[in-house]
């Protein structure tokens, strides 16, 4: 997979390069290309921004700057999808990042002030996909920190990736849980301040096991994400789950 992020801030994205991802990029799993944005100004002052038409605070990001940088790092007919990071779009996903992750070029494009002039995207869209994503209800100064959130979520499924790809298989959103939160985990030492592991999880019955696992996940989504359980289609709950 080839990843290109154009942004004023290149340095931002250096932890890009370290630890999982790091490894994937040396590996050739994907290949990294962070774009300096003010390489495709004109002007002296390497201007990037400009006042908002209609007045109000804040600056927006000049179109023929953005517009050449993506004609160049995202030629028509390469095949790539552009990912806007924005407060004001549709809801970063575990199943967007599973989308994300069959395609062959991610282009993220990061904004900064107040965001940039909207042409820029209805051009683009023109030939290629785009989607502005959000990732999370807050603010975020710039697009930067949400592409390390969305690039490591998205990498992390790639193959080979993961050491044991069942990890990615029993995540939280996907796999075993299926739309519950991952409940409590434990290691030795069996008894830690006072605190003592679940007798169930040293009883070797694995049935048993599985069952207070799934209670623990019904539970906790319960609590802190009820929105998910109202999410969850009725015939992903067990009898066992609907005495709880
Ligand atoms: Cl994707 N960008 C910015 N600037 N702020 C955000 C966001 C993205 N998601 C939540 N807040």
């Amino acid at each position: 997979m080839r990843i290109d992020v154009v942004t004023i801030f290149p340095e931002y994205l250096e932890p890009l390069r370290v630890a999982l991802l790091g490894r994937a990029i040396d590996r050739g799993l994907i290949r990294l290309d962070v774009h300096d944005l003010r390489d495709w100004t004109h002007d002296v002052h390497r201007a990037v921004d400009d006042a908002p038409y209609g007045g109000g605070p804040g600056m927006v990001m000049k179109p023929q700057v953005w517009g050449e940088a993506l004609d160049d790092v995202a030629p028509e007919g390469t095949g790539a999808r552009l990912v806007v990071p924005t407060p004001a779009g549709r809801p970063f996903t575990q199943s967007l990042a599973h989308e994300y992750a069959s395609e062959s070029h991610l282009i993220f494009a990061c904004g900064r002030y107040e965001g940039i002039d909207q042409r820029v995207i209805d051009d683009a869209a023109r030939r290629m996909p785009v989607d502005e994503v959000s990732i999370g209800d807050y603010v975020l100064v710039g697009g930067e920190a949400a592409v390390l959130v969305i690039v490591e979520s998205v990498v992390r499924l790639l193959p080979g990736v993961l050491g044991n790809p069942a990890s990615a298989k029993e995540d939280s959103f996907t796999g075993a849980l299926h739309g519950l939160l991952e409940g409590p985990s434990y290691t030795r030492p069996e008894r830690w301040r006072g605190l003592v592991v679940p007798d169930v999880l040293r009883s070797g019955d694995h049935a048993k096991i599985d069952r207070w696992r799934r209670d623990q996940a019904l539970i906790r989504t319960f609590l802190r994400r009820p929105d998910l359980l109202d999410a969850l289609p009725e015939e992903d709950l067990d009898a066992a789950d609907r005495k709880l």
